[in-house]
């Protein structure tokens, strides 16, 4: 069934720190392209955005900058709305959750749940900082770890052993702001009672979703909900974020994910007065675009509380997306192992689409991917250039040397089998697109139309009107078919015009200045059409659409992700980032102590060590291992300098087989523990050993 009116929610980021590339890939690009096609198909469609302004993190970052947690999402707001516009990610507005609107709206909804009776008030014992006054959320407290005695662990994870804790678990447990040892006092919060909604939810989702939301978000709801859902509390202690609408609830404020949701609706209060057309009528079709880490939020505990206040819409698909990692390692803010988007368009001015055409083309839709400047490369230069933008360079320069610089009339009694098979593809990819982009598939939509353009290349090649007006007679003798091959392409350069529309707006723009024609030639009516430039009408030469990537951009690109590694090796991770939880690899399956004594382990000495050739993350090491030197090559270019590793002594497996990397025989491993946040720690003797002694 038509939906009348399409709403589209895009995560709101938080204010705490800029937006990087895997925030465009995982949620903010889809989002983009989605409703750009939409308003291409002149239907009714709103994306809606802004930062998520309340929350730990916030706070966190606050005290770590010494300012206020108000300055904080101000100075973020602007950083993220500013990359976002510079994206071209339109949204039909990005707002901010500290808005008065987002206060008055989440409290009502609040208030509306509270009046019904449906919160369960609970009391629980809380760590409580006497010196500040103030109730304790978990990454504000410290204490010893009791795994690994590690001395400042947090009241939620140790950042030393990865463990995951709670605060009672702590030894000592004292407050990060003021050092005080805490005291327990009682306090109550409001439980929202998920668990009530097991049994509709099962039905919505389990049954009412499946083989139609995206497996990897079906899958994560289904073993949430078979898991059993609990009572969740909805409000927190702290002064910052939306305050508790209750007499007595002074110090308490809403929980960050039980207002950040509602802020869509806020947001969309505040973009028109007809909100409720779109929130609260099933002729709307409501979509929520976010990375994998939003699920439960957005398909289960959001859907839940709009199902307990009654008369709002629920999500119709939430086609989230899995995460970008970088050169191989995690993206990890704290360590600055990230490629920023603010940095990105101050590093590459006008190439936005450069960076849209790569993150969509390899986007985590379905599993984690990868994103390498050498990839960035690559598919810039032999996909973008090499096939989109020489298509259409070749179609207006041919123009101007065949066809004097006219669009050239089309002859019906010259057309060829060749024209006609191009003419029925450029029809096909429309239709392929749009079923492409309604399934939520973008990187499929986007080679549908690199695709259309490869055809278009190789008909061009095969047509050959370069060599059919090899001489003034020859060229006289087949004008009617170079003018129907030039006319083809330049209709076909129309089409992938409004093709890539979506996903590559900026070169959309620039196809139809060089068009002369009006932006509306893009909407997507218009598809399929082969009469869409008028014959006879003089075109400016072309413009190249896009530049090659050169391999020093790519190469700077990789030394300042390993610089900023390095400068931000040991400072401690920001809190933001600690703050969620450490993802802490599976034990792999049980193996005898037979198995085990066959690997043997010794300790080795480093006493020298180099970068190897065109590999960004290899180190050639020389290990001094008692009985000899030995060679070998290790993964651990990004993460350490190979001056600052002279000397160190390491756990070496020394009887793996020899194998070449890059040419190079490397004749063991040393073995180095990777945290949850991707950095890596050498394995090494607390007290020096004697090189070559075994390790048991
Ligand atoms: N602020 C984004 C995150 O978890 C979170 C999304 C809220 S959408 C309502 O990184
Ligand atoms: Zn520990």
């Amino acid at each position: 069934m038509e939906h009348k009116r399409i709403l589209v929610t895009a995560a709101l980021p938080y204010a705490n720190g800029p937006v990087h590339i895997g925030h465009l890939a995982g949620c903010y690009l889809p989002a983009d392209i989605y409703t750009r096609y939409q308003r291409a198909q002149k239907r009714d469609v709103k994306l809606i955005c802004g930062t998520d302004e309340h929350g730990v993190p916030i706070t966190i970052r606050a005290q770590k900058e010494g300012t206020t947690p108000q300055a904080i999402v101000d100075k973020y707001h602007a950083i993220i709305s500013e990359s976002f516009k510079d994206m071209g990610i339109n949204f039909d507005i990005f707002s901010r959750t500290s808005n008065q609107i987002h206060h008055e709206t989440s409290q009502a909804f609040f208030k509306k749940l509270y009046d019904a009776g449906l919160f369960e008030e609970k009391e629980s014992e809380q760590f409580y900082d006497e010196v500040n006054g103030q109730f304790l959320a978990d990454r504000y407290i410290q204490g010893t770890c009791p795994i690994c005695e590690n001395p400042n662990a947090y009241g939620d994870q140790c950042e030393k052993c990865g463990s995951t804790l709670s605060p009672d678990q702590l030894i000592n447990p004292r407050s990060a702001l003021s050092s005080v040892q805490l005291v327990k006092r009682p306090t109550k919060h409001w439980y929202f009672p998920l668990n009530n909604y097991e049994g509709w939810l099962k039905e919505w989702i389990v049954e009412g979703k499946k083989d139609y939301w995206k497996p990897n978000v079906y899958g994560q709801c289904k073993s949430w909900i078979d898991s059993g859902l609990n009572p969740r509390a909805m409000t927190r202690d702290s002064n910052w974020g939306v305050p508790v609408p209750l007499p007595g609830a002074e110090g308490k404020v809403l929980y960050v994910w039980f207002d950040a949701p509602i802020g869509y609706i806020s947001a969309t209060k505040e973009l028109t007065n007809q909100w409720s057309d779109y929130w609260c009528s099933e002729d709307t079709k409501l979509v929520h675009f976010i990375g994998k880490d939003n699920i439960v939020f957005h398909c289960i505990i959001f859907p839940a509380m709009l199902k307990a206040h009654g008369g709002f819409v629920l999500p119709e698909n939430v086609p989230a997306n899995e995460f970008l990692n970088i050169e191989g390692e995690k993206v990890s803010t704290s360590r600055n192992w990230a490629v920023w988007v603010h940095e990105y368009v101050k590093d590459f001015p006008d190439q936005q689409d450069l960076l849209r055409y790569v993150l969509c083309a390899n986007a985590p839709e379905s599993k984690d991917n990868d994103f390498t400047w050498k990839d960035f490369q690559e598919r810039v230069n032999s996909e973008l250039v090499a096939v989109f933008g020489n298509l259409v360079n070749r179609a207006f320069v041919l123009m101007h040397k065949l066809c004097k610089g006219r669009v050239p009339a089309v002859h019906p009694d010259a057309i060829t089998p060749e024209d006609l098979a191009l003419i029925e593809a450029i029809k096909a990819t429309k239709v392929s697109v749009e079923n492409s982009i309604e399934s939520y598939k973008f990187r499929e939509g986007l080679s549908e139309v690199i695709d259309l353009a490869r055809k278009g290349n190789k008909y061009l090649q095969e047509c050959a009107p370069w060599s059919l007006a090899k001489t003034p007679e020859m060229a006289a003798e087949n004008q009617a078919k170079i003018d129907n091959c030039i006319n083809l392409c330049l209709q076909l350069s129309a089409n992938l015009a409004i093709y890539i529309n979506p996903f590559l707006p900026f070169t959309a723009k620039k196809m139809c200045k060089m068009m002369k024609v009006v932006d509306r030639m893009l909407e997507w009516e218009n598809g399929g059409r082969t009469d869409l430039l008028k014959t006879s009408y003089p075109l400016p030469a072309p413009e190249l659409l896009f530049r090659k990537i050169e391999d020093a951009e790519v190469e700077a690109q990789v030394e300042k992700l390993r610089k900023n590694l390095v400068n931000n090796m040991n400072q401690a991770p920001a809190p933001t980032e600690a703050a969620k939880e450490p993802e802490i690899a599976p034990v792999k399956p049980v193996i005898t102590i037979d198995d085990f004594m066959k690997i043997d382990l010794r300790v080795g000495t480093i006493i020298s060590a180099e970068k190897v050739e065109k590999a960004d993350k290899l180190l050639k090491l020389q290990l001094d291992m008692g009985f000899e030197t030995r060679t070998v090559v290790s993964g651990i270019a990004m993460h350490f300098k190979p001056e600052d590793i002279i000397g160190k002594q390491v756990t070496v497996v020394a009887n793996l087989a020899p194998r070449k990397m890059k040419g190079i025989e490397s004749n063991g491993m040393i073995l180095m523990a990777q945290n949850s946040d991707g950095s890596l720690k050498f394995v090494s003797p607390l007290e020096t050993a004697d090189n070559g002694s075994e390790v048991r």
